[in-house]
């Protein structure tokens, strides 16, 4: 009975450790949506960009990266996902030191869920080079990604 209990217990842990189950399953909530980037080239940086409501045709994108230089890097929302990154469709404003803020003229509903990739650029020089990527297909709960502390 007692190894029946340190085994539901184990279960339980290993859920607890295994977010990313779990953020697939959750829907965002109405004003604000947010996703992971995932680090490109083996560049480090991972972080979020959160996507909030502001107003009928307005949408405010927030990138919060880690491991960042202190330099400008672009980024843009692109259309495609990640894995085949098509056209740009927005561009943001530069990431500098890890952080950016962009109004989109776009409504939320427009922009969350549509085949969208956001994507961070090495730097002004090397914008070839792929950093950090997001599908915006792939919304997570801000509870379940918070920003890493640097
Ligand atoms: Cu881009």
């Amino acid at each position: 009975m007692k190894a029946q209990r340190i085994a539901i217990f184990a279960a339980a842990a290993a859920l607890v450790g295994a977010p990313a189950l779990a953020q697939d399953a959750m829907k965002a909530s109405a004003g604000l949506h947010s996703y992971q980037f995932s680090a490109e080239n083996g560049s480090g940086e991972t972080g979020t960009v959160s996507l909030a409501a502001a107003g009928k045709n307005s949408t405010t994108v927030t990138i919060a990266i880690t491991g960042a230089p202190a330099g400008a890097q672009p980024a843009h929302i692109h259309k495609g996902s990640c894995a085949k990154l098509g056209a740009v469709v927005y561009p943001l404003s530069n990431v500098v030191g890890g952080k950016s803020t962009s109004a989109v003229k776009s409504s939320l509903p427009d922009l969350a869920g549509e085949a969208y990739a956001v994507n961070v650029h090495k730097s002004l020089s090397d914008i070839g080079t792929y950093v950090a990527c997001a599908d915006l297909t792939k919304a997570v709960t801000p509870a379940s990604s918070p920003v890493p502390k640097m």
